[in-house]
Order: C-alpha cells, then structure tokens, then sequence
C-alpha cells in the first residue's frame, strides 16, 4: 500500500514542490488550498507524471468548520494517512508595530497559528487511531529571531516553533513524530502576498544574494519524512549560503 501525505498549500510554493517530490516517490497525495483552479491542474499533473492517486480538497484553514468538514469526509482509505505537512500560511504586511493594521494581524494569525491547529486537531485523532504519524509544521527563520517590522509574522512563527515542540512532547506515547521545518528566505509566492501585490517590492526582497527556491526546500521534507521509524529529526533549519539568520544576510 502507498503511503499518504496531506499537504497544507500545495497551490504555490512550498507546498507545491513537496506535493511533486512525495508524489514522485510513489506517495498518493492529498493536496489543499483555497484556489481550486491551482488544485486541479496539480492534481492532472501529478496524476499523469507520476501515476499516484491525488485527493484535492479546497478549503481555507481559518475556516474551523470547513476543515472539520473537509477531514471528516476522507474515505478509509484516504483516513490513513501517514504525513500531515503543515505548510499554509503567509506574512501579510511589513510595518512597524504602531503602523500596523489589524487586518494584517488577524490574517496571519489566524492562518499560520490558529489554521495549523484546526488542521492538526482534524488528523492528530486518525494518527493516534493507525498508531503511526508525523506531523512536519513549516516554521522559519522568523520562528527564531524576531526582525524590523517582522512583529507579528514572527510572533505567529514563535508560535510554530512552541506548537512544533509541545506537539512533540504531548505525542510522545502515540508513537506520533513531529519536525518543524524552517526555511530562511525562499523565492515563492511569499513576498509577492506579502507586498499585496506589489511586484517590485516583492523582487527587491531577493535583491543581491541568491534565495533558496522551494525546490531546494521540499527535498528536506521529504528527508525528514522518511527515515528509520526510530529516528524523528525534530527540527532542521535551512538558510541560503548568504543567510545566517533572519537578521544576518550577506548582500552583494
Ligand atoms: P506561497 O505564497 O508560495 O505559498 C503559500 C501557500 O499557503 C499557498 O499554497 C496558499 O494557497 C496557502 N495558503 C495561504 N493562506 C491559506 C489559507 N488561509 N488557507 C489555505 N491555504 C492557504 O509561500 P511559501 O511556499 O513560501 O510559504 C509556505 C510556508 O513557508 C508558509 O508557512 C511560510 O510562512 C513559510 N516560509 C516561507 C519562507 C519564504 O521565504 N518563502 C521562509 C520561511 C517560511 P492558497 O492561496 O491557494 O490558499
Ligand atoms: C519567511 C522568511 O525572513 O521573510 O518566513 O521572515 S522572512
């Protein structure tokens, strides 16, 4: 039997990249978003490059019910799930605290914080059920050290980072392994949503040293996901050359 990854934002990015590496190693993938036009071309795509089975679920993870609902519907077979990839989220705004919008705040923390535990609270009772599981939640430098303007999309990714631990230590006696992952800077979608839009802002971000792509990413995941079941790499942080941390970048 296949194994089984359920992957949080698998329309951009991240998400995306790691939904092609599972899937072509032979993993059947559950893909989500809350752009379904996206879900459905990667699911042909992945369908007929890799011949895996795909599920799409379109939903937002801030919508409580909707995730409820979304995981209550999975068939038995797609219930079996083996990894949950918790990667949706976003940074919206880069303001100082006192010109920040509320706005920006509830979107990230409602998605990067509160989304991720709806989602978890969905699959945590099947991994305990199938007594096997590994939770990967997508932190970030950002979940380390806070920066300029960063506030709350780091406050949101702090929370990651104790989510990430605490999951570890509540899931011990399940069996149940849990990694945080956390990428510095990455060329996605990211700095695009984070600008609203504004491309020049969003390109400026990469300007004079080379980020990672989501595809230098996604191998890490698979990595991680894959090991001797008695080894849980807990977490792995991944930075360009130039980058030491969210504060320390080298640009030319
Ligand atoms: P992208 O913008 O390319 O991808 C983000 C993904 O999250 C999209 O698939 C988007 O799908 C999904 N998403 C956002 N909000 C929601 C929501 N409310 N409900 C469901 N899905 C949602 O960015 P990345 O791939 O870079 O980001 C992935 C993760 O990596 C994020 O958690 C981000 O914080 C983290 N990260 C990114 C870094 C970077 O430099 N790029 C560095 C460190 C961490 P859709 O819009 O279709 O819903
Ligand atoms: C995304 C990377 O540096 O913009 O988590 O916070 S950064």
């Amino acid at each position: 039997m296949r194994k089984i990854i359920l992957i949080t934002g698998a329309t951009s990015g991240i998400g995306k990249a790691s939904a092609h590496i599972f899937a072509k190693n032979g993993y059947d993938v559950i893909i989500t978003g809350r752009r379904n036009e996206r879900l459905l071309e990667l699911s042909k795509n992945l369908k007929s490059s890799y011949n895996v089975d795909v599920l799409s679920l379109c939903f937002d993870v801030k919508n409580k019910e909707k995730v409820k609902q979304s995981i209550t519907s999975l068939t038995d077979k797609w219930k079996k799930i083996d990894v949950l990839l918790n990667n949706a989220g976003l940074a919206v705004g880069l303001d100082k605290i006192q010109n920040g919008k509320t706005e920006d705040w509830d979107a990230m923390i409602d998605t990067n914080v509160k989304g991720l535990l709806y989602v978890s609270h969905e699959i945590i009772p099947l991994f305990i059920e199938n007594k096997k599981g590994h939770i990967i939640n997508i932190g970030s430098t950002a979940s380390k050290t806070v920066y300029e303007k960063g506030n709350v999309y780091c406050a949101s990714k702090f929370a990651v980072d104790a989510l990430s631990k605490a999951m570890r230590i509540d899931l011990l006696e399940f069996g149940i392994k849990v990694t945080q992952v956390s990428p510095g800077a990455t060329e996605t979608e990211f700095s695009e949503v984070r600008f609203k839009g504004n491309l020049d802002k969003a390109v400026n971000a990469y300007k004079g040293f080379k980020p990672l792509t989501a595809n230098d990413i996604a191998p890490s995941i698979y990595h991680v996901a894959n090991l001797p079941n008695n080894i849980c790499i807990n977490e792995l942080e991944i930075t360009p050359l130039a980058q030491a941390n969210s504060t320390s970048i080298f640009k030319e």
